[in-house]
């Protein structure tokens, strides 16, 4: 039987013809074997040779292995292993990310990085709105948008949640948002929700003030849709997706969909179980690749270390796959969350620029004075990262900020 060798070392990336993945990888074999492994298992081999595949199978669809690097491998794999439905997600991932992470002879594999070649890009469509459209809808061209998470995560009926929100945007805040774990439970329909916080957010723009909440529409795949189209009816301005949960066909479904007409903010719960292993595991950086050719308006990218989440090295990178213009989709507003009050806005601002989202949950509604309070003192801490004040100076005429550090402190 004809032996075949995945490794083509020294052979120059080529991103025009073939998707190029970044592994790191953590083996006793050589990275030579692990490498190949990898290559043969995802594309055209198995643990064995086998007498039905031919050369021209493999010339035409075999992965390359292109580099070598101390535990990091570039695998390319030829754009004629992906399928020419439009924009499939499930099938991109099952080449790229898919039984390689059970490999008996690794002891860890980690995703770190992917490119695609424009015969793939160009089956998606990417952001309907993206961070200028969310800016444009609210009236705000260039200070950070300035959020909230309503709190508690569950438990506030639908009358409690607007008026949540209509002291929030009392407050000054842009954004506010439901949780992950609140979709339509009996303590708060969403059909009651949607249209209370409507209400609340109306009564804000008659006050002068402008304003969205994203409702959480994450729910099985057949219905999600219809969801998203009946919370527009009761007057959602945005919708809420958790990515991770309802997979990426789900945003894509909700993008794409001509009835859906209003911007969506994506959640990203459950990552952690493939992100935070450094050695195994799949990092962010893939995954906000997906959601922005996806569609995905916002994207939840940590606070680059200042918060209560952990942060990998190269959360940095997220940052760059939402704004960069190396792809041909709109961009994606980052979103900074998870841990944040107002004492660390300026570090992440620092961090992240000031083209993101910040939003705080407990660093609003834990506030000495309440919402109200909290959202003062978070749209302060904003406009004094804007205007590069530090913000124990700008607390000397701003009360809430200046009684929201006393709690906090500052970073
Ligand atoms: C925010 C919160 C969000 C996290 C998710 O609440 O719990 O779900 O932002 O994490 P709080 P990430 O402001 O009280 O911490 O944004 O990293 O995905």
């Amino acid at each position: 039987m004809e032996s075949y060798s995945y490794l083509h070392l020294g052979e120059p990336e080529d991103p025009s013809e073939y998707v190029v993945c970044k592994y790191r990888v953590t083996t006793d074999l050589t990275m030579e074997k692990a490498a190949e492994a990898i290559a043969a298992e995802q594309s055209t081999g198995t643990w064995t040779g086998i007498s039905t595949l031919d050369r021209d199978i493999f010339d035409s669809l075999g992965a390359r292995v292109t580099g070598i690097e101390g535990d990091m491998i570039t695998v390319e794999y030829p754009a004629e292993d992906f399928s020419i439905e439009v924009g499939s997600v499930p099938q991109i991932l099952s080449v790229i990310a898919g039984n390689l992470f059970g490999l008996g002879a690794l002891k860890g594999v980690r995703l770190e990085d992917v490119s695609f070649p424009k015969s793939i890009t160009s089956q998606f469509k990417g952001p309907k709105f993206g961070a200028d459209g969310l800016r444009e809808i609210l009236g705000r061209p260039e200070k950070p948008l300035v959020g909230t998470i309503v709190k508690p995560k569950i438990g506030l009926s639908p009358e409690k949640t607007a008026e949540y929100v209509y002291e929030a945007g009392s407050g000054g805040l842009t954004n506010s948002k439901d949780d992950e774990t609140l979709v339509d439970q009996p303590f708060c329909p969403i059909d009651e929700r949607t249209v209370a916080v409507a209400e609340a957010l109306d009564t804000l723009e008659e006050e002068g003030h402008l304003m969205v909440h994203a409702i959480n529409v994450s729910t099985r795949g057949d219905r999600i849709v219809e969801l998203a189209e009946q919370v527009q009816e009761w007057g959602a301005k945005q919708i809420m997706v958790d990515v991770i949960t309802c997979g990426f066909g789900a945003v894509q479904a909700l993008a794409e969909d001509p009835s859906i007409k209003v911007p969506i903010h994506v959640h990203r719960t459950m990552h952690g179980a493939f992100t935070k292993d450094p050695l195994h595991g799949i990092a962010m950086l893939p995954i906000t690749k997906l959601v922005r050719m996806c569609g995905g308006d916002a994207l939840h990218i940590g606070t680059l270390g200042a918060g209560k989440m952990s942060a990998g090295a190269h959360d940095g990178g997220n940052l760059a796959a939402c704004l960069g213009d190396d792809v041909p989709y709109k961009t994606v507003m980052p979103v900074c969350s998870g841990g944040v009050h107002p004492g660390i806005v300026s570090d992440i601002t620092g961090r992240a620029g000031m083209n993101v989202q910040i939003q705080a949950g407990g660093g609003v509604a834990g506030h000495p004075d309440g919402v109200v309070g909290g959202a003062k003192a978070m749209s302060q801490a904003v406009d004094a990262a804007f205007l590069g004040i530090p913000a124990e100076e700008y607390a000397k005429d701003h009360e809430e900020l200046a009684k929201a550090l006393a709690m906090w402190g500052s970073k």
